[in-house]
């Protein structure tokens, strides 16, 4: 059986030890490693998630989470590349051009991960026409923009100009987000999604690709 919660606790000590050998026990034990990922990695992943939006816990303790986290998948991921013939939501995750701040950007990385998507990271400083060949080249479903300056939020419209413009708009939906980013400003520039925080990326990228 997979149990969620040792996840979570082992999660939330952020011991990439114990979520390594979990991983590994229960692949030995003959759990399937989609499993594993769905119902103990990111159902833990989950409750880290909710944690931090009540601001129960803090991005130290998301990123600590996040580290072991990535132990399991990293276990996981030679076993699923074998086994997946349809492979997971690809999205395409930067920081958009002129910026340089990545903490923010990571951790909606992380967090998508953590909920079973695959996160194409195209870096920082990422021109519109950059993010737009990295969609295309991985045949992302999303594109994933965020901005913590003034003063780059307007690279957001010219990347979503230009993914109108090169036929991708509502193929590939495009969510922004970052500390001056708001919901009005997303709407302004014509992006599908907006979220104010990393756990409520997952939630906006899985609405607008009718996830849940
Ligand atoms: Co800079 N910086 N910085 N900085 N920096 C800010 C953003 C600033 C608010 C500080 C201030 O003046 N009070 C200010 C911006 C002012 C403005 O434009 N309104 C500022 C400035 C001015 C600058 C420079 C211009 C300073 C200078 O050189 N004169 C310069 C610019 C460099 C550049 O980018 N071209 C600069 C440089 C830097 C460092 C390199 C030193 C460093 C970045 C290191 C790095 O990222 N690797 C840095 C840092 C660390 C900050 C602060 C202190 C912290 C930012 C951060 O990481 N927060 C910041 C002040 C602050 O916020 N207190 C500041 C933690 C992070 C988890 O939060 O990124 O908001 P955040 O991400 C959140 C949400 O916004 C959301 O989820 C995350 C988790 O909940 N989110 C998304 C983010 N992206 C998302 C995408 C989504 C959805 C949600 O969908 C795709």
């Amino acid at each position: 059986m997979i149990d969620a919660e040792k996840f979570a606790q082992a999660l939330f000590k952020g011991s990439v030890d114990e979520v390594k050998s979990l991983t590994q026990e229960l692949l030995q034990r003959g759990e399937k490693a989609d499993q594993i990922l769905n119902q103990g990695l990111v159902k833990a992943m989950d409750q880290v998630g909710v944690k931090f939006k009540n601001n129960e816990i803090y991005i130290p303790e998301v990123l600590i989470a996040a580290r072991a986290m990535h132990a399991g998948l990293a276990v996981l991921k030679p076993v699923l590349a074998k086994s997946s013939s349809s492979s997971a939501t690809k999205i395409v995750l930067g920081t958009v051009r002129g910026d340089l701040h990545d903490i923010g950007k990571n951790l909606v990385g992380m967090m998508l991960e953590g909920a079973g998507f695959e996160v194409v990271d195209a870096g920082i400083d990422v021109a519109p026409e950059k993010f737009i060949q990295a969609a295309k080249e991985n045949g992302a479903k999303v594109i994933g923009m965020s901005a913590l300056l003034t003063t780059t939020m307007m690279q957001m419209k010219s990347t979503v100009d230009m993914v109108k413009a090169a036929g991708l708009g509502g193929k590939v939906k495009i969510v922004v987000g970052g500390a001056p980013v708001t919901a009005e400003f997303a709407r302004q520039i014509g992006a599908d999604g907006f979220a104010p925080d990393a756990a409520s990326a997952v939630s906006q990228v899985k609405e607008l690709l009718g996830m849940g």
